[in-house]
């Protein structure tokens, strides 16, 4: 495609605008057509920064830089006009002033590179529920990964229209060459103070600067998906969230569709791809991060997953763990930060075993083989964040209905992290606003997805959406309440809370995971229909004894699940204290008074107990 191939004058306006600004040598329009993937994969290994594997068809690796690994919130904004707007959890820079600053780092960025313009489409193209944005950016790495990861090519300008509407997003990696100079197969990026990964809320559009990585400059996924998204589902009244969507049958056949919110690096990947240790139960893949829900005539909240890839988590992904995961990167593949193997093929920490032969880690060190599949922290042989990217429809376990542009509709919301003590294995909360209580006070431990110095320390992560709302955190809570008064109890999912992670004194884990989740899960799926399998209790509702099936389990795993499906007072009332002095009041006038009288609810249940 060419320039004169787009209809939209506002669009052209933008590209010739962006292009002038930064003065990129050459111009290209993607269309999103394996040819065009394949030369683009060839440049970069070219120029040395991919490698192609031996023993994976079609599939690269590429290292970028060691400050360039994982998202940076730090250097995430919410430039709205008002700081307020942003609210306490988010970073806020004056969108004026932040434009003037980017506007002097954009201005010839892209000297010695190709400038390349993205249309593409979260969600399938043509439903409802969908939205178009235009990626701008100078990495042959965001292009592949935009094609992978979303719809994009002639298809979405032909949805966009001569008028329509679109998000426009603006990506650079902050690093313009000079007469002469390549890359010379270093991961092009800007230094940690220049970068910017700025969405300005009022205007839907996203300015990214300085990292190559995922989240920062993939914008399609958390810049679009979610902190724009967020905003316009604020707007118009739907739900943006980062949350899984999975397909759960039963032994008779019946059918639940189940989303589920969990902070990066905690298992969406491997919930939304579970393979059920229990007889006659099945779960498919709808998606595993991102969830655009939308009211149905009927009333239910209906889903679609914007995105058409995985961006999962590569470390710990074993045939044990999450062998559909493997499956759907077999081939057509992008690995990063992954080590490379003598004889051409990814290999990680938690792969299953141990790696033959010398290996050269992610920062492109030659290392000797470790006799098992774990390394020393910090010494790891795959970064901690590394990544693959895999197409959807690759995935054994993908619904046939995941592309629906109708959605599917949602019988229960999950909202969990890792927590290593107090929050027991499920429980399930009484009606809507205590559901909105639940996921308003989500805590996990901080994981490798970021880059931060809190990692592994438990901090409030509502929703999952800490580093993703795109406006006032209180207002979002807000939001959720509104949304409940849309509908009714029995049209509305259910929600319940989940932790997958305790721990004992001594730092076991005190429930297997995994493919084992999907005993709770059935009890979720009979929750929805009614089932009386609970027991009402200070906190929710818990499972009775014996309704979780335990069949299959080990003796250890059997005598844990008293101690973790009962109600740990002295930690919940700890817990009521850390919300009311450290968590909530960050809110101020914005904590819905419906929040903090399930506070007060929830206190006096467990002083009554
Ligand atoms: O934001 S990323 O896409 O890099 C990964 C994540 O944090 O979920
Ligand atoms: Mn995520």
């Amino acid at each position: 495609m060419t320039i004169s191939d787009i209809k939209n004058a506002k669009i052209k306006a933008w590209i010739e605008e962006i292009e002038k600004l930064c003065t990129p040598d050459a111009l290209h329009i993607c269309d999103g057509t394996k040819e065009e993937y394949d030369t683009l994969m060839k440049k970069c290994v070219d120029s040395g920064l991919a490698t192609p594997l031996k023993k994976k068809p079609n599939s690269f690796l590429f290292r970028s830089l060691p400050s360039d690994v994982a998202r940076v919130e730090a250097r995430t904004f919410i430039a709205s006009r008002k700081e307020e707007d942003a609210g306490p959890t988010n970073h806020w820079i004056d969108p004026v002033e932040l434009k003037k600053t980017m506007t002097k780092l954009y201005t010839g960025c892209m000297k010695g590179r190709t400038m390349y313009v993205i249309p593409y489409s979260m969600g399938p193209v043509g439903s409802p529920i969908s939205k178009n944005g235009i990626e701008i950016t100078d990495s042959e790495y965001v292009v592949c990964n935009m094609i992978i990861m979303t719809r994009v090519g002639k298809k979405v300008l032909d949805a966009i229209g001569p008028d329509g509407d679109f998000v426009p997003c603006l990506h650079s990696v902050g690093k313009p060459l000079a007469e002469g100079e390549s890359d010379h197969g270093i991961w092009p990026c800007a230094d940690m103070e220049n970068k910017y990964i700025s969405q300005f809320p009022e205007e839907h559009t996203i300015w990214s600067y300085g990292s190559g990585y995922g989240g920062n400059a993939l914008l399609g996924k958390k810049c679009f998906a979610l902190r724009i998204a967020t905003v316009l589902a604020r707007d118009e009244g739907w739900l943006a969230e980062h949350m899984l969507i999975l397909k759960l049958t039963n032994p008779k056949g019946e059918v639940k569709y189940v989303t589920g919110a969990f902070p990066s690096a905690c298992g969406k990947t491997n919930l939304a791809m579970l393979i059920p240790k229990i007889p006659g139960w099945k779960v498919e893949t709808i998606g595993d991060d991102i969830a655009w829900m939308k009211f149905g005539s009927d009333g239910r909240l209906y889903a679609i997953n914007p995105e058409a890839g995985f961006f999962g988590v590569a470390p710990g992904t074993s045939e044990k763990s999450n062998k559909n995961a493997l499956e759907a990167a077999r081939e057509n593949a992008i690995f990063t930060n992954c080590a490379l193997t003598e004889d051409g093929d990814i290999w990680w920490e938690g792969i299953g075993y141990p790696a033959k032969g010398d290996l050269i880690d992610w920062k492109g060190i030659k290392r000797p083989a470790l006799p098992k599949d774990k390394s020393p922290k910090g010494e790891e042989f795959a970064h901690p964040n590394a990544r693959f990217t895999a197409p959807a429809n690759q995935c054994p376990c993908i619904a046939p209905e995941w592309e629906d542009p109708k959605g599917v509709p949602i019988s229960a919301f999950l909202f969990g992290g890792r927590r290593p003590s107090t929050v027991p294995l499920v429980h399930q909360a009484r009606d809507w606003n205590h559901g909105v209580f639940l996921g308003s006070i989500v805590g996990s431990e901080v994981t490798a997805a970021v880059i931060s110095d809190q990692v592994g320390q438990v901090r409030r992560d509502p929703f999952a959406m800490l580093p993703f709302c795109g406006y006032n955190m209180g207002d979002y809570f807000q939001h959720w309440i509104n949304i409940g008064k849309k509908s009714t109890a029995d049209k509305l999912p259910k929600i319940f809370y989940v932790n997958w992670f305790r721990k004992d004194d001594d730092g076991n884990f005190m429930w297997p995971g995994y493919g084992d989740n999907s005993r709770v899960l059935a009890w979720i799926f009979d929750r929805c229909d009614g089932k009386d399998n609970a027991v009402d209790t200070a906190i929710g509702y818990m499972p009775k004894p014996g309704a979780i099936n335990t069949e299959g389990l080990s003796e250890q795993d059997k005598a844990n699940i008293p101690a973790i499906t009962s109600v740990d007072k002295e930690g919940w009332l700890k817990e009521i204290k850390d919300i009311r002095e450290n968590h909530y009041p960050k809110f101020g006038k914005h904590l819905p008074k419906e929040l903090a009288d399930q506070l007060d609810i929830l206190e006096n249940n467990l002083k009554n107990m």
